[in-house]
């Protein structure tokens, strides 16, 4: 198969010669399927570390024939978890536990990737479970960072410290540092979390930027934490590892980011050296209007990969085989990441292999080879 060259969306991903079941090649890694779990928090790490909960959680969704399965929001700060439960990769000692996860995942067929995170203004929360809600620091919770001094709202109420330009710099090698053991841990992609209100998002949105200096104000400035994240955590990559990184497409109102501003983000991501953009959206108002429904987020997707000449991700509300194929046989996106889909059914890429009639292209482990 020919090599995709980075960021590119190449002539082999002309409308209608791909499929869902068609391997997709970036870099040095190629997906045996265009099916992706996307990162989903589980909420049930100590100090960061993934637990026998993580190993089987991923680990039954690579048994499921997903192409690429994506470990959840992993702090690249301690104070960059949104809860006490999430998962990390700030410190060494985060690395043996990954290997064995990410080692299992490759013997059964599947690219191990990880989405490396910072949480910003919204850090430090309960549980989902136990609410959700901010957590002072006299019952677990810790100081928040962000762009400004806003609060999200409702029941995130902590307001974060602005952070200055060293805080920025600190971040940003937080990051490296997180992307340099996520491939010591054994994954083969990594994911840049840019989306859903957390700090990278916070940054380019002007909801919650309103800095004076270099990192806010214009589109320009509000893009350059992002961006300059982005280059520097390519820099720290071995050329094989492809590099996606995760946007909300929209803030879903009038005076926020918008379409336009993703499609632009998107063509100077490609220059800094990402190669897919995973196009999400939402996240950073508390009372946005979102019109929910089946595939609502994919023409984003569709959007950028058109207008930014960038490989894209569609992610929302994808459930169905047939619908998940039309995404890729259209040309609207090369992967497609399921989230929920996939907490109800592990085994979706087998099921899909079936309803589209391609079960020789989907891999079963010898163990459940009768199947
Ligand atoms: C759901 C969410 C989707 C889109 C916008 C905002 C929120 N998720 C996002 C997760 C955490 C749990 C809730 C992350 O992105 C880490």
């Amino acid at each position: 198969m020919t090599q995709v060259k980075q960021g590119a969306v190449s002539d082999e991903k002309a409308i209608g010669t791909q499929n869902l079941f068609s391997p997709f090649t970036i870099r040095g890694v190629t997906l045996p399927n265009r099916i992706a779990v996307s990162p989903m928090c589980q909420y049930s790490a100590t100090n960061g570390l993934p637990s026998d909960w993580h190993l089987v959680h991923l680990g039954s969704r690579a048994v499921g024939g997903a192409g690429l399965v994506i470990a959840e929001a992993s702090g690249v700060e301690a104070r960059g978890r949104i809860t006490p439960g999430c998962a990390g990769i700030w410190s060494d000692e985060h690395v043996e536990p990954w290997r064995r996860i990410t080692k299992f995942i490759k013997e059964n067929g599947s690219i191990p990737g990880i989405q490396i995170a910072h949480a910003g203004r919204k850090a430090s929360c309960a549980l989902p479970w136990n609410g959700g809600a901010s957590l002072s620091n006299d019952k677990g919770g810790w100081d928040t960072i962000g762009p400004s001094p806003i609060a999200f709202g409702g029941d995130l109420t902590k307001t974060p410290r602005e952070m200055s330009v060293e805080d920025i710099e600190i971040v940003r090698q937080s990051f490296v540092d997180a992307a340099k053991r996520a491939v010591a841990a054994g994954f083969e992609w990594i994911e840049f979390h840019s989306a859903h209100g957390y700090l990278s998002h916070s940054f380019y949105s002007p909801i919650s930027n309103q800095r004076k200096d270099q990192y806010g104000g214009s589109f320009e400035n509000r893009v350059r934490f992002t961006l300059e994240t982005s280059s520097a955590i390519r820099e720290a990559l071995p050329d094989a590892i492809p590099l996606s990184v995760r946007i909300s497409s929209t803030d879903w109102v009038d005076d926020g980011w918008t379409l336009n501003d993703s499609i632009e983000l998107s063509r100077r991501l490609k220059n800094a050296g990402a190669d897919l953009i995973d196009c999400s959206s939402g996240g950073n108002v508390l009372d946005a209007k979102i019109p929910t429904g089946a595939g609502y987020q994919t023409s984003f997707a569709g959007a950028i990969r058109r207008e930014a000449g960038i490989v894209t991700g569609a992610v929302g509300m994808i459930t169905e085989p047939a619908q998940a194929d039309q995404i890729i046989r259209n040309g609207v996106a090369d992967i497609v990441l399921l989230a929920r889909e996939f907490l109800r059914n592990p085994y979706f890429a087998h099921d899909a292999a079936k309803a589209l009639r391609q079960t020789d292209k989907a891999h079963w482990p010898v163990q459940y080879g009768r199947a």
